[in-house]
Protein backbone atom coordinates (compact mmCIF):
# COMPACT_ATOMS: atom_id res chain seq x y z
CA UNK A 1 0.00 0.00 0.00
CA UNK A 2 2.84 2.38 1.02
CA UNK A 3 4.86 3.26 -2.37
CA UNK A 4 6.67 6.15 -1.76
CA UNK A 5 10.39 5.64 -1.08
CA UNK A 6 10.64 9.13 1.22
CA UNK A 7 12.46 8.30 4.42
CA UNK A 8 11.21 10.35 6.59
CA UNK A 9 8.07 11.79 4.95
CA UNK A 10 7.34 7.61 4.34
CA UNK A 11 7.57 6.91 8.25
CA UNK A 12 4.52 9.82 9.01
CA UNK A 13 2.81 8.27 6.52
CA UNK A 14 3.39 4.50 8.32
CA UNK A 15 2.20 6.50 11.96
CA UNK A 16 -1.20 7.67 10.17
CA UNK A 17 -1.94 4.51 8.23
CA UNK A 18 -1.63 2.48 11.66
CA UNK A 19 -3.24 5.38 13.89
CA UNK A 20 -6.36 5.18 11.93
CA UNK A 21 -6.73 1.91 12.28
CA UNK A 22 -5.86 2.20 16.02
CA UNK A 23 -9.46 4.24 15.89
CA UNK A 24 -10.84 1.45 14.02
CA UNK A 25 -11.01 2.37 10.28
CA UNK A 26 -10.36 -0.33 7.90
CA UNK A 27 -7.40 1.45 5.38
CA UNK A 28 -6.49 4.41 4.72
CA UNK A 29 -5.20 6.04 1.27
CA UNK A 30 -3.91 9.36 0.35
CA UNK A 31 -3.90 10.95 -2.66
CA UNK A 32 -2.44 14.60 -3.55
CA UNK A 33 -5.48 17.14 -4.03
CA UNK A 34 -6.20 18.18 -7.30
CA UNK A 35 -9.45 18.86 -9.32
CA UNK A 36 -11.63 15.14 -9.00
CA UNK A 37 -10.47 13.03 -11.91
CA UNK A 38 -14.14 12.55 -13.22
CA UNK A 39 -15.47 15.43 -12.53
CA UNK A 40 -16.83 16.10 -16.36
CA UNK A 41 -18.19 12.76 -15.67
CA UNK A 42 -20.43 14.23 -12.49
CA UNK A 43 -21.26 17.48 -14.42
CA UNK A 44 -22.70 15.79 -17.01
CA UNK A 45 -24.54 13.58 -15.05
CA UNK A 46 -26.48 16.61 -13.39
CA UNK A 47 -26.81 18.41 -17.06
CA UNK A 48 -29.29 15.28 -18.37
CA UNK A 49 -30.90 15.19 -14.61
CA UNK A 50 -29.77 12.04 -12.93
CA UNK A 51 -29.75 13.20 -9.67
CA UNK A 52 -33.54 13.00 -9.93
CA UNK A 53 -34.39 15.75 -6.63
CA UNK A 54 -31.60 15.57 -5.10
CA UNK A 55 -31.02 19.74 -6.00
CA UNK A 56 -28.81 19.92 -3.08
CA UNK A 57 -26.32 18.06 -5.32
CA UNK A 58 -26.19 21.05 -8.23
CA UNK A 59 -24.86 23.04 -5.47
CA UNK A 60 -21.31 24.07 -4.56
CA UNK A 61 -19.96 22.87 -7.81
CA UNK A 62 -16.89 24.56 -7.49
CA UNK A 63 -15.87 22.98 -4.06
CA UNK A 64 -17.42 19.80 -5.04
CA UNK A 65 -15.07 19.06 -8.01
CA UNK A 66 -12.35 20.70 -6.52
CA UNK A 67 -11.35 19.89 -2.46
CA UNK A 68 -8.75 22.85 -2.42
CA UNK A 69 -11.99 25.26 -2.59
CA UNK A 70 -12.72 23.56 0.62
CA UNK A 71 -9.57 23.96 1.89
CA UNK A 72 -7.05 26.62 1.08
CA UNK A 73 -3.49 25.06 -0.36
CA UNK A 74 -4.83 22.02 -0.02
CA UNK A 75 -2.23 19.35 -0.56
CA UNK A 76 -3.31 15.56 0.84
CA UNK A 77 -6.28 14.12 0.66
CA UNK A 78 -6.49 11.02 3.18
CA UNK A 79 -9.44 8.53 2.71
CA UNK A 80 -10.49 6.10 4.81
CA UNK A 81 -12.96 3.59 5.26
CA UNK A 82 -15.19 1.86 7.80
CA UNK A 83 -17.20 -1.77 7.50
CA UNK A 84 -20.73 -1.93 8.57
CA UNK A 85 -22.18 -5.61 8.84
CA UNK A 86 -22.77 -7.71 6.24
CA UNK A 87 -25.10 -9.91 7.19
CA UNK A 88 -28.27 -10.67 5.78
CA UNK A 89 -31.79 -9.88 7.87
CA UNK A 90 -33.23 -13.61 8.88
CA UNK A 91 -36.82 -13.00 7.98
CA UNK A 92 -37.33 -13.04 4.38
CA UNK A 93 -40.47 -12.05 4.22
CA UNK A 94 -40.04 -8.93 6.07
CA UNK A 95 -39.74 -5.65 4.15
CA UNK A 96 -36.19 -4.73 3.85
CA UNK A 97 -33.44 -2.50 5.23
CA UNK A 98 -30.15 -1.80 3.80
CA UNK A 99 -27.43 -3.25 5.51
CA UNK A 100 -25.61 0.58 6.10
CA UNK A 101 -28.26 1.88 7.73
CA UNK A 102 -29.32 -0.98 10.44
CA UNK A 103 -26.97 0.57 13.04
CA UNK A 104 -26.27 3.72 14.69
CA UNK A 105 -26.26 6.76 11.65
CA UNK A 106 -22.77 6.34 10.41
CA UNK A 107 -21.99 9.90 10.27
CA UNK A 108 -22.39 10.21 13.98
CA UNK A 109 -19.85 7.38 14.50
CA UNK A 110 -17.12 8.52 11.80
CA UNK A 111 -17.08 12.26 12.57
CA UNK A 112 -15.47 11.87 16.06
CA UNK A 113 -13.03 9.05 14.61
CA UNK A 114 -12.45 11.90 11.43
CA UNK A 115 -11.77 14.50 14.17
CA UNK A 116 -9.75 12.25 16.30
CA UNK A 117 -7.50 11.45 12.78
CA UNK A 118 -7.93 15.31 12.01
CA UNK A 119 -5.55 16.02 15.23
CA UNK A 120 -3.22 13.64 14.72
CA UNK A 121 -2.44 15.14 11.45
CA UNK A 122 -2.65 18.97 12.32
CA UNK A 123 -0.36 18.06 15.12
CA UNK A 124 -1.86 20.95 17.13
CA UNK A 125 -2.69 22.99 14.65
CA UNK A 126 0.34 23.70 12.55
CA UNK A 127 -1.54 21.88 9.89
CA UNK A 128 -4.91 22.63 8.68
CA UNK A 129 -7.36 19.82 8.24
CA UNK A 130 -10.84 19.58 7.18
CA UNK A 131 -12.94 16.36 7.21
CA UNK A 132 -15.69 14.91 5.05
CA UNK A 133 -18.29 11.80 5.60
CA UNK A 134 -21.05 11.53 2.87
CA UNK A 135 -22.81 15.28 3.67
CA UNK A 136 -19.72 17.31 2.15
CA UNK A 137 -19.59 18.56 -1.34
CA UNK A 138 -17.04 16.39 -2.20
CA UNK A 139 -16.89 13.39 -4.99
CA UNK A 140 -15.75 10.45 -2.10
CA UNK A 141 -15.57 7.68 -4.45
CA UNK A 142 -13.34 9.90 -6.95
CA UNK A 143 -10.98 10.13 -3.87
CA UNK A 144 -11.41 6.26 -2.67
CA UNK A 145 -10.09 5.24 -5.98
CA UNK A 146 -7.27 7.67 -6.57
CA UNK A 147 -6.18 6.80 -3.21
CA UNK A 148 -6.24 3.60 -4.08
CA UNK A 149 -8.88 2.21 -1.23
CA UNK A 150 -10.77 0.00 -3.71
CA UNK A 151 -11.57 0.76 -7.75
CA UNK A 152 -14.97 2.31 -8.84
CA UNK A 153 -17.35 -0.98 -9.62
CA UNK A 154 -19.64 -1.07 -12.38
CA UNK A 155 -22.52 -0.84 -9.72
CA UNK A 156 -20.84 2.57 -8.66
CA UNK A 157 -19.43 1.18 -5.58
CA UNK A 158 -15.93 1.21 -4.01
CA UNK A 159 -14.99 -2.56 -4.06
CA UNK A 160 -11.98 -3.69 -1.92
CA UNK A 161 -10.43 -7.44 -2.94
CA UNK A 162 -9.94 -8.01 0.54
CA UNK A 163 -13.72 -7.01 1.73
CA UNK A 164 -15.91 -5.93 -0.87
CA UNK A 165 -18.06 -3.07 -0.93
CA UNK A 166 -19.57 -3.05 2.66
CA UNK A 167 -18.16 -0.14 3.70
CA UNK A 168 -18.59 3.76 4.38
CA UNK A 169 -16.23 6.15 3.20
CA UNK A 170 -14.69 9.38 5.27
CA UNK A 171 -12.35 11.65 3.97
CA UNK A 172 -9.50 14.53 5.26
CA UNK A 173 -8.16 17.12 3.34
CA UNK A 174 -5.00 18.90 4.40
CA UNK A 175 -2.31 21.23 3.52
CA UNK A 176 0.01 18.77 4.90
CA UNK A 177 2.11 17.03 2.17
CA UNK A 178 2.20 12.83 2.65
CA UNK A 179 3.47 10.65 0.48
CA UNK A 180 0.51 9.08 -2.27
CA UNK A 181 -0.35 5.44 -1.66
CA UNK A 182 -0.90 3.47 -5.19
CA UNK A 183 -3.95 3.01 -6.86
CA UNK A 184 -5.43 -0.71 -7.93
CA UNK A 185 -6.79 -2.07 -11.05
CA UNK A 186 -10.26 -2.73 -12.25
CA UNK A 187 -11.35 -5.71 -11.11
CA UNK A 188 -14.79 -6.04 -12.38
CA UNK A 189 -13.61 -7.75 -15.76
CA UNK A 190 -16.50 -8.92 -17.91
CA UNK A 191 -18.91 -9.57 -15.67
CA UNK A 192 -21.99 -7.60 -15.12
CA UNK A 193 -24.17 -9.43 -12.66
CA UNK A 194 -24.73 -6.03 -10.73
CA UNK A 195 -26.25 -4.63 -14.27
CA UNK A 196 -27.96 -7.31 -14.89
CA UNK A 197 -29.84 -7.59 -11.78
CA UNK A 198 -30.95 -4.22 -10.52
CA UNK A 199 -34.67 -4.75 -10.21
CA UNK A 200 -35.10 -1.39 -11.95
CA UNK A 201 -32.43 -1.03 -14.86
CA UNK A 202 -31.05 2.43 -12.79
CA UNK A 203 -27.38 1.27 -13.72
CA UNK A 204 -28.03 2.50 -17.36
CA UNK A 205 -24.40 1.45 -18.00
CA UNK A 206 -21.48 0.58 -16.15
CA UNK A 207 -20.62 3.55 -13.55
CA UNK A 208 -23.56 5.40 -14.42
CA UNK A 209 -26.81 4.97 -11.95
CA UNK A 210 -29.73 7.17 -13.12
CA UNK A 211 -31.30 8.39 -9.59
CA UNK A 212 -34.67 8.68 -11.41
CA UNK A 213 -34.91 5.09 -11.60
CA UNK A 214 -33.07 3.93 -8.23
CA UNK A 215 -34.89 2.33 -5.24
CA UNK A 216 -32.09 3.60 -2.68
CA UNK A 217 -33.25 7.24 -4.09
CA UNK A 218 -37.00 6.50 -3.65
CA UNK A 219 -36.92 5.04 -0.34
CA UNK A 220 -34.33 7.86 1.29
CA UNK A 221 -34.22 10.90 -0.93
CA UNK A 222 -37.18 11.37 -2.43
CA UNK A 223 -39.72 13.47 -0.88
CA UNK A 224 -43.50 13.41 -1.18
CA UNK A 225 -45.93 10.65 -3.08
CA UNK A 226 -43.71 8.22 -5.28
CA UNK A 227 -43.91 8.14 -9.03
CA UNK A 228 -46.90 5.73 -10.71
CA UNK A 229 -44.73 3.92 -12.01
CA UNK A 230 -42.02 3.06 -8.85
CA UNK A 231 -41.53 -0.31 -7.59
CA UNK A 232 -39.51 -1.15 -4.51
CA UNK A 233 -39.26 -5.37 -4.32
CA UNK A 234 -39.76 -5.10 -0.28
CA UNK A 235 -37.18 -2.67 0.06
CA UNK A 236 -38.51 -0.04 2.95
CA UNK A 237 -35.08 1.45 2.74
CA UNK A 238 -32.77 2.00 0.67
CA UNK A 239 -31.17 -1.43 -1.46
CA UNK A 240 -28.62 -3.49 -1.36
CA UNK A 241 -29.25 -5.69 -4.43
CA UNK A 242 -26.24 -4.25 -6.87
CA UNK A 243 -23.89 -5.20 -3.75
CA UNK A 244 -25.60 -8.35 -2.58
CA UNK A 245 -24.89 -10.22 -6.12
CA UNK A 246 -21.07 -8.53 -6.82
CA UNK A 247 -19.09 -11.65 -6.49
CA UNK A 248 -16.70 -9.42 -4.11
CA UNK A 249 -19.06 -9.48 -1.46
CA UNK A 250 -20.15 -13.19 -1.44
CA UNK A 251 -16.57 -15.56 -2.92
CA UNK A 252 -15.96 -17.66 -0.18
CA UNK A 253 -12.28 -15.95 0.55
CA UNK A 254 -13.49 -12.70 1.01
CA UNK A 255 -12.91 -11.08 4.88
CA UNK A 256 -16.03 -10.29 7.28
CA UNK A 257 -14.02 -7.27 9.22
CA UNK A 258 -14.43 -6.30 12.64
CA UNK A 259 -17.95 -4.38 12.73
CA UNK A 260 -17.90 -1.07 15.14
CA UNK A 261 -19.80 -2.10 18.38
CA UNK A 262 -22.21 1.18 17.35
CA UNK A 263 -23.13 0.02 14.15
CA UNK A 264 -24.22 -3.45 15.13
CA UNK A 265 -27.53 -4.09 13.85
CA UNK A 266 -31.13 -3.31 15.43
CA UNK A 267 -33.37 -6.00 15.25
CA UNK A 268 -35.72 -5.34 11.92
CA UNK A 269 -39.04 -4.55 11.45
CA UNK A 270 -41.12 -7.88 11.10
CA UNK A 271 -43.16 -6.84 8.24
CA UNK A 272 -44.54 -3.54 6.52
CA UNK A 273 -48.26 -3.37 8.25
CA UNK A 274 -45.67 -3.16 11.86
CA UNK A 275 -44.49 0.05 10.22
CA UNK A 276 -47.77 1.43 9.12
CA UNK A 277 -49.47 0.86 12.35
CA UNK A 278 -46.80 2.31 14.39
CA UNK A 279 -46.93 5.47 16.87
CA UNK A 280 -44.09 8.16 16.87
CA UNK A 281 -43.05 6.50 19.69
CA UNK A 282 -42.64 2.89 18.63
CA UNK A 283 -41.42 4.43 15.31
CA UNK A 284 -38.94 6.23 17.29
CA UNK A 285 -37.78 2.95 19.48
CA UNK A 286 -37.28 0.92 16.11
CA UNK A 287 -35.21 3.60 14.54
CA UNK A 288 -34.03 6.41 16.58
CA UNK A 289 -30.26 7.16 16.06
CA UNK A 290 -30.51 5.39 12.83
CA UNK A 291 -30.31 6.63 9.34
CA UNK A 292 -33.50 5.61 8.69
CA UNK A 293 -35.13 8.60 10.64
CA UNK A 294 -34.40 10.24 7.47
CA UNK A 295 -37.22 9.93 5.57
CA UNK A 296 -39.10 10.81 8.60
CA UNK A 297 -42.03 8.94 9.94
CA UNK A 298 -44.40 9.99 7.05
CA UNK A 299 -41.96 8.76 4.26
CA UNK A 300 -41.58 5.05 5.75
CA UNK A 301 -44.94 4.44 6.41
CA UNK A 302 -45.52 5.93 2.18
CA UNK A 303 -42.74 3.03 1.61
CA UNK A 304 -44.32 0.61 3.81
CA UNK A 305 -47.73 1.29 2.11
CA UNK A 306 -46.03 1.25 -1.70
CA UNK A 307 -45.51 -2.44 -0.64
CA UNK A 308 -47.78 -3.79 0.43
CA UNK A 309 -49.79 -2.44 -2.94
CA UNK A 310 -46.74 -4.32 -4.56
CA UNK A 311 -47.68 -7.20 -2.80
CA UNK A 312 -51.48 -7.39 -3.47
CA UNK A 313 -50.62 -6.54 -7.09
CA UNK A 314 -48.65 -9.78 -7.57
CA UNK A 315 -49.56 -12.05 -4.66
CA UNK A 316 -47.07 -14.88 -4.47
C1 LIG B 1 -25.89 11.17 -4.02
C2 LIG B 1 -25.51 9.85 -3.40
C3 LIG B 1 -26.38 8.78 -3.61
C4 LIG B 1 -27.59 8.86 -4.55
C5 LIG B 1 -27.11 8.78 -6.02
C6 LIG B 1 -26.29 7.51 -6.35
C7 LIG B 1 -25.01 7.76 -7.12
N1 LIG B 1 -24.56 6.73 -7.77
O1 LIG B 1 -24.40 8.82 -7.06
C8 LIG B 1 -28.45 7.66 -4.05
C9 LIG B 1 -29.43 8.15 -2.99
C10 LIG B 1 -29.24 6.93 -5.12
C11 LIG B 1 -27.37 6.81 -3.38
C12 LIG B 1 -27.50 5.46 -3.21
C13 LIG B 1 -26.53 4.67 -2.58
N2 LIG B 1 -25.45 5.11 -1.89
CO1 LIG B 1 -24.83 6.95 -1.95
N3 LIG B 1 -24.01 8.63 -2.01
C14 LIG B 1 -24.32 9.72 -2.64
C15 LIG B 1 -23.26 10.81 -2.37
C16 LIG B 1 -23.82 11.77 -1.30
C17 LIG B 1 -22.82 11.60 -3.60
C18 LIG B 1 -22.49 10.70 -4.81
C19 LIG B 1 -22.30 11.51 -6.06
O2 LIG B 1 -21.64 12.54 -6.06
N4 LIG B 1 -22.89 11.04 -7.15
C20 LIG B 1 -22.75 11.66 -8.41
C21 LIG B 1 -22.71 10.68 -9.57
C22 LIG B 1 -22.24 11.37 -10.82
O3 LIG B 1 -21.85 9.61 -9.24
P1 LIG B 1 -21.71 8.25 -10.12
O4 LIG B 1 -22.91 8.06 -10.93
O5 LIG B 1 -21.34 7.11 -9.23
O6 LIG B 1 -20.43 8.57 -11.03
C23 LIG B 1 -19.17 8.82 -10.43
C24 LIG B 1 -18.15 7.70 -10.61
O7 LIG B 1 -18.78 6.45 -10.75
C25 LIG B 1 -17.30 8.15 -11.78
N5 LIG B 1 -17.59 7.53 -13.06
C26 LIG B 1 -18.66 7.71 -13.85
N6 LIG B 1 -18.50 7.03 -14.98
C27 LIG B 1 -17.30 6.43 -14.92
C28 LIG B 1 -16.65 5.61 -15.85
C29 LIG B 1 -15.39 5.09 -15.49
C30 LIG B 1 -14.70 4.22 -16.48
C31 LIG B 1 -14.81 5.37 -14.23
C32 LIG B 1 -13.49 4.80 -13.81
C33 LIG B 1 -15.49 6.21 -13.33
C34 LIG B 1 -16.72 6.73 -13.70
O8 LIG B 1 -17.52 9.53 -11.96
C35 LIG B 1 -18.64 10.01 -11.24
C36 LIG B 1 -18.20 11.18 -10.37
O9 LIG B 1 -17.43 10.72 -9.27
C37 LIG B 1 -22.07 9.94 -1.82
C38 LIG B 1 -21.16 10.64 -0.79
C39 LIG B 1 -20.21 11.63 -1.45
N7 LIG B 1 -20.16 12.84 -0.95
O10 LIG B 1 -19.53 11.28 -2.41
C40 LIG B 1 -22.79 8.71 -1.22
C41 LIG B 1 -22.10 7.34 -1.32
C42 LIG B 1 -21.56 7.19 -2.71
N8 LIG B 1 -23.21 6.41 -1.14
C43 LIG B 1 -22.89 5.32 -0.54
C44 LIG B 1 -23.76 4.21 -0.36
C45 LIG B 1 -23.34 3.16 0.65
C46 LIG B 1 -24.95 4.10 -1.11
C47 LIG B 1 -25.89 2.88 -1.21
C48 LIG B 1 -25.18 1.54 -1.23
C49 LIG B 1 -26.92 2.93 -0.04
C50 LIG B 1 -27.98 1.83 -0.09
N9 LIG B 1 -27.66 0.60 0.30
O11 LIG B 1 -29.10 2.11 -0.43
C51 LIG B 1 -26.64 3.17 -2.54
C52 LIG B 1 -25.91 2.57 -3.76
C53 LIG B 1 -26.46 3.00 -5.09
C54 LIG B 1 -25.39 2.88 -6.18
N10 LIG B 1 -25.36 1.75 -6.84
O12 LIG B 1 -24.61 3.84 -6.36
C55 LIG B 1 -21.43 5.34 -0.07
C56 LIG B 1 -20.60 4.41 -0.97
C57 LIG B 1 -19.56 3.57 -0.24
C58 LIG B 1 -18.81 2.68 -1.20
N11 LIG B 1 -18.39 1.51 -0.73
O13 LIG B 1 -18.59 3.01 -2.34
C59 LIG B 1 -21.08 6.88 -0.20
C60 LIG B 1 -19.65 7.17 -0.60
C61 LIG B 1 -21.40 7.52 1.18
C62 LIG B 1 -20.29 7.24 2.21
N12 LIG B 1 -19.62 8.29 2.70
O14 LIG B 1 -20.01 6.13 2.57
N13 LIG B 1 -26.28 7.55 -3.05
S1 LIG C 1 -29.32 0.40 -5.25
FE1 LIG C 1 -30.85 -1.06 -6.08
S2 LIG C 1 -32.05 0.10 -7.56
FE2 LIG C 1 -30.21 1.34 -7.10
S3 LIG C 1 -28.70 0.73 -8.68
FE3 LIG C 1 -28.36 -0.68 -6.96
S4 LIG C 1 -29.69 -2.46 -7.38
FE4 LIG C 1 -30.38 -0.81 -8.70
S1 LIG D 1 -21.21 -7.34 -9.78
FE1 LIG D 1 -19.52 -7.64 -11.21
S2 LIG D 1 -19.55 -5.84 -12.56
FE2 LIG D 1 -20.82 -5.35 -10.75
S3 LIG D 1 -19.42 -4.29 -9.36
FE3 LIG D 1 -19.36 -6.49 -8.80
S4 LIG D 1 -17.64 -7.35 -10.00
FE4 LIG D 1 -18.13 -5.35 -10.89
Amino acid sequence: MITDPLGSENSSLKNLDSYAREIGFHSLGIARADRSPHAEKFQSWIDSGMHAGMEWLTRNTDRRLDPRKSLQAAKSIIMVNLPYSSKSDSHPTAPKIARYARGRDYHKVMKPMLQDLSNHISENGKWKTWYCVDASPILERDWAEISGLGWIGKNGLILNKEIGSWFFLGGIVTDRIFPVTQQITDHCGSCTRCLDACPTQAIIKPRTIDARKCISYWTIEHRGDLPADARLHNWLFGCDVCQEVCPWNTRPGRIDPPIHKDLEPRTPPESSEQIIDATHEEWLEMFAGTPVTRTGITGLKRNAQQIIQERNESPS
